[in-house]
């Protein structure tokens, strides 16, 4: 056996012989490092003869790539076998709990929702929605406002290029009251629904968004009064405000959809620079109401001789910040962090009469 094979068998039975991938690094550093023992043999070629480099240059080429070949495949062995024992030994239980607390809060506007809905359900009313889409029919001429009425400008609208059957334009509702009137044409009477859901209008600033949440409620029976209208809004802000000294205040006024209609003011005082709601020390207006034009009662097919209702409607954003504290609209639609964390709800925080909707 020549010089040049024993030397190999010796590195490759070193190299082989390697127990970690730190002692492989020692063995290959010390056969083809820069001076390692394989180096110093190629750096010999450059002394030799011609002749001599022709025969010996080929198998000291030879050596350092089996060398080379040795480490790789050595290497290759440790890193297996390394993965082997991280698989023989790192396990995941899957069935274990996770550790962080729920992250996720509810906003204040699905909460005063929960509590909306807890307060009628239980003076016996129902929870209606539906379509943010309307056509024009649903959103105005049903509702007494026909195409050339003041009212329709105030509404600020959003308009879809897509038109209905008449070829109007679609729109993003600018009420619930759309809602109501699906409601009334399926002639299911009596009818006692509040309708939360929302609304579009083109407005923007501290008190509005283009995108706003509101609540309103409709009572369609015999023999309904404004008597019965403002019991139901005294009962209705005892209950979400959780206090016993909520007075309101009925002034007249006018919506093309209620005939008499009432906007209603809720007495406040101050604590601590807060409006706090109770008492008649000073006034706010809160919600619009009135009875159901006999129009609109008709408009759905209904006779309004033999059927009356009310009808109110209010921003549950505002109620929100009312019984919350927040003063500026728009934080409700940012989706920051902090203010969720601050103003929102734990998830199992389901509001109920009997804790106190709030609770
Ligand atoms: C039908 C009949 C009547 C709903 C009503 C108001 C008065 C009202 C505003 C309050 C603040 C909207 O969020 S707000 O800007 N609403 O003042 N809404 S009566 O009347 C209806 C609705 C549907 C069929």
């Amino acid at each position: 056996m020549s010089d040049l094979e024993l030397i190999k068998r010796e590195w490759i039975a070193r190299i082989d012989g390697a127990r970690d991938l730190a002692a492989l690094e020692a063995e290959r550093v010390a056969a083809l490092g820069k001076q390692g023992a394989v180096t110093q043999l190629l750096k010999t070629l450059g002394a030799m003869s011609a002749e001599q480099r022709q025969s010996e240059g080929p198998r000291i080429h030879a050596l350092r790539e089996a060398v080379t070949e040795a480490v790789a495949a050595r290497k290759a062995a440790l890193e297996a076998a390394e993965l082997d024992r991280r698989l023989a030994t790192e396990t995941l239980d899957m069935t274990l709990p996770v550790e962080l607390g729920p992250q996720g809060s509810i906003h204040p506007v699905s909460q005063v929702m929960d509590e909306l809905a807890e307060i009628f359900s239980d003076l016996g009313f129902a929870v209606a929605t539906g379509p943010e889409i309307e056509d024009d029919w649903h959103n105005f001429t049903a509702l007494n406002i026909p195409e050339s009425h003041p009212a329709r400008a105030m509404h600020d609208t959003f308009y879809f290029e897509q038109t209905d059957a008449g070829g109007n334009r679609m729109l993003l509702r600018t009420h619930t009251s759309p809602v109501q009137i699906r409601i009334m044409q399926q002639h299911k009477l009596p009818i006692y629904a509040i309708m939360p859901g929302r609304t579009y209008r083109s407005d923007s600033d501290a008190t509005h968004t283009p995108m706003f949440h509101q609540v309103e409620g409709l009572v369609i029976d015999k023999g309904i009064t404004l008597g019965h209208l403002k019991w139901t809004l005294e009962t209705f802000l005892t209950a979400f405000f959780e206090r016993d000294d909520i007075v309101l205040r009925m002034r007249p006024s006018y919506f093309p959809f209620t005939e008499p209609s009432a906007e209603v003011d809720v007495g406040y005082h101050m604590e601590n620079g807060r409006r706090v709601l109770g008492g008649t020390e000073k006034w706010m207006e809160l919600l619009g109401s009135g009875m159901v034009h006999p129009k609109v009662i008709s408009n759905c097919g209904l006779d309004p001789d033999e059927y009356q209702g009310f009808a109110f409607g209010c921003g549950i954003d505002r109620l929100a910040m009312l019984k919350y504290g927040m003063d500026d609209l728009r934080a409700f639609f940012d989706g920051d962090m902090r203010w969720l964390r601050h103003y929102g709800f734990a998830a199992l925080d389901v509001p109920t009469l009997s804790g106190g909707v709030g609770a």
